[in-house]
């Protein structure tokens, strides 16, 4: 019986377990260029089979948030690289998590103070974060996005092939492309922020195109077996949804099979939130989506996420539902969460108040087992 214990190869990439840190947006990159205790995070952390980094932007575009890294100047590869090599003289594994916001932004992120850009000029009913001069943060509701000009989306595609170059450089072991959570590629898949008539609005695999060139670009450029891709096909976050979210899904996966991957990772339900939301009254089935996925010779590791505890992850490797588990707040209290789980010890509950912004406290000072 398969183990969360057991090894896996997720593409190139050696997992000596099946238990991954998720990516998890912290807030504590000041000028998104990555720091000593970014890597003394990282690094405290590299017992998991393999560490995805928090949400990192590969433009300034991209930028949605205050003090959230990116991949896009030579001071943040510097950064990065200082966070690569802690992770691996801890004999850790660490890919980074390409990021584009869409139109989850505010003009004071954006390049000139610019409006955000989105698939269609659809403003998202939700916040973003944002740290005054004062060093006080704050949630505000984002700014009203323009639609991104047919014309400009070979320069997107182009920034994510760009900062997956990058992330090589910088030392990471591979990339996962951030199609999750009502970010820029999920506004293009969802119907309700995607009212475009051109080649990238419209049917399926319009609404599909970005994702597939995206993929093809980093693919291409850094060798399939070192990209990865998350997506959550149900989720409300950030104000996406889609009245049909089965076969656009089904779709997706059956293009993902097209490359041979690292991982497919699926965030199931609502997004931190409920593991059974769906819209209307059909369950979104998973099982349906990883069978077609194989169906259409997908071969890459299966990796679920989503409020997954010990035993409901153990069932789901064991089962063979998935390959690899992802743990998100877990991993923030719990440096040696492998270790914990793997001899049944308590877990250190987290602090929500220190999910994001600040500093050491609630991010380097959570204990270990003796
Ligand atoms: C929480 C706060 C800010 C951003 C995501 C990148 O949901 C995020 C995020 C999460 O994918």
């Amino acid at each position: 019986m398969t183990t969360l214990f057991d090894p896996i190869a997720a593409g190139d990439i050696a997992l000596p377990n099946r238990i991954v840190m998720a990516p998890l947006t912290r807030n504590r990159v000041p000028s998104a260029v990555p720091s000593a205790i970014t890597a003394t995070y990282y690094a405290q952390r590299a017992s998991a089979g393999l560490l995805i980094t928090e949400a990192t932007a590969i433009s300034q575009q991209g930028q949605g948030y205050a003090d959230v890294p990116g991949l896009y100047t030579a001071a943040q590869i510097e950064g990065w690289k200082r966070v690569t090599q802690a992770v691996h003289a801890a004999d850790g594994r660490i890919v980074a998590q390409l990021w584009h916001v869409g139109r989850v932004s505010h003009t004071f992120l954006q390049p000139d103070g610019a409006a955000p850009v989105a698939p269609s000029a659809i403003a998202a009913k939700t916040k973003t974060y944002l740290i005054n001069p004062d060093g006080s943060g704050g949630f505000v509701p984002t700014s009203e996005p323009r639609a991104l000009r047919l014309k400009e989306l070979p320069g997107i595609v182009e920034d994510y092939r760009r900062a997956a170059r990058a992330a090589i450089e910088a030392g990471f072991d591979g990339v996962e492309i951030h199609a999750a959570n009502g970010y820029l590629i999920d506004q293009f898949l969802r119907s309700s922020s995607n009212h475009r008539t051109d080649a990238y609005g419209g049917d399926i695999a319009n609404r599909a195109r970005l994702l597939v060139e995206v993929v093809e670009a980093v693919a291409g450029e850094i060798g399939a077996g070192r990209t990865a891709i998350r997506i959550s096909p149900v989720t409300p976050a950030n104000d996406v949804s889609d009245p049909d979210p089965q076969p656009l899904f089904t779709y997706v996966v059956e293009q993902l099979a097209r490359w041979p991957l690292a991982y497919i990772h699926v965030i199931e339900g609502a997004t931190g939130g409920a593991r059974d939301f769906q819209h209307g009254d059909t369950p979104f089935d998973y099982a349906a989506l990883r069978a077609s996925y194989a169906k259409a010779g997908g071969r890459a590791a299966w990796m679920v996420n989503n409020g997954y505890d010990r035993e409901l992850a153990e069932a789901a490797v064991a089962e063979g539902r998935a390959d690899i588990v992802a743990f998100g707040k877990a991993f923030i209290a719990n440096p040696d969460l492998v270790r914990r789980l793997r001899e049944k010890t308590l877990l250190n509950p987290w602090d929500t108040k220190t999910f994001y912004g600040g500093g050491e406290k609630g991010y380097l000072d959570y204990p270990t087992l003796a």
